[in-house]
């Protein structure tokens, strides 16, 4: 398996988090997209949407990190990233996607550089635009955790594709400063993945292409 990636894309940083977490090993390609290199050859020519990540498997070509974390849950089912019952994998893909379809989207790369680019606005406004919705989208996740019994992790008593998703959002929540008090569930569930190799082993200071 190759995966082509960047060390500080959250998308890539989740399907890094649930390979590491299943054991499998994989080839790492780094593809520099603060450089732009993703809308160059030659990875333009691989990449139909020209995001990371993409993987490369079986002849394949796959991309959106959710599907592609999918993907490896029905190739490798142990350990599951989804819960056995239909209510149990709707609560955790409910998650996961407030964060990788409500937060994500507002605040990746093509956001901010069309932001600052085109509608000229300074750094200042671009990182309240980010904190803002990013905080707003934490508070709709904690209230959903709330409405879960108490658990380790978002739900349940093993990491699932929810915390895959959680935790490179709160590695970049930090780093544009966004205030993180007054989320405790979603700040324990954290805790908790990071007290985990695999999600350590995952995180961008550990990736090949980590610029520091
Ligand atoms: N929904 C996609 C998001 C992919 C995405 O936006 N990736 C970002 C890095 S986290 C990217 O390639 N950004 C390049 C850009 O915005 O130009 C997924 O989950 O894979």
């Amino acid at each position: 398996m190759r995966l082509h990636n960047y060390f500080r894309s959250s998308a890539s940083f989740r399907v890094r988090i649930a390979l590491e977490l299943k054991g499998l090993g994989y080839e790492y390609i780094p593809v520099h997209i603060a450089r732009g290199d993703h809308k160059k050859e030659p990875y333009a020519a691989l990449s139909a949407d020209t995001l990371v990540p993409l993987l490369e498997v079986d002849g394949e070509k796959l991309s959106q990190s959710m599907a592609i974390i999918e993907y490896l849950d029905e190739k490798h089912p142990e350990p599951a990233l989804l819960p056995p019952d239909a209510v149990g994998r709707a609560k955790v893909r409910a998650l996961a996607q407030s964060i990788a379809c409500e937060i994500h989207p507002l605040n990746n790369l093509r956001v901010l550089k069309y932001l600052v680019r085109e509608l000229k606005v300074d750094e200042e406004a671009k990182n309240t635009w980010y904190r803002h919705w990013c905080r707003e989208g934490l508070e709709a996740f904690e209230r959903q955790l709330e409405q879960l019994p108490a658990s380790t992790y978002c739900y349940g008593s093993t990491p699932t594709l929810a915390d895959c998703c959680l935790v490179p959002q709160i590695f970049n929540a930090r780093r544009f400063n966004v205030n993180l008090e007054g989320l405790p569930r979603t700040m324990a569930a954290f805790d908790a993945c990071m007290a985990l190799p695999a999600f350590h082993k995952a995180q961008p200071s550990a990736c090949p292409d980590n610029e520091a």
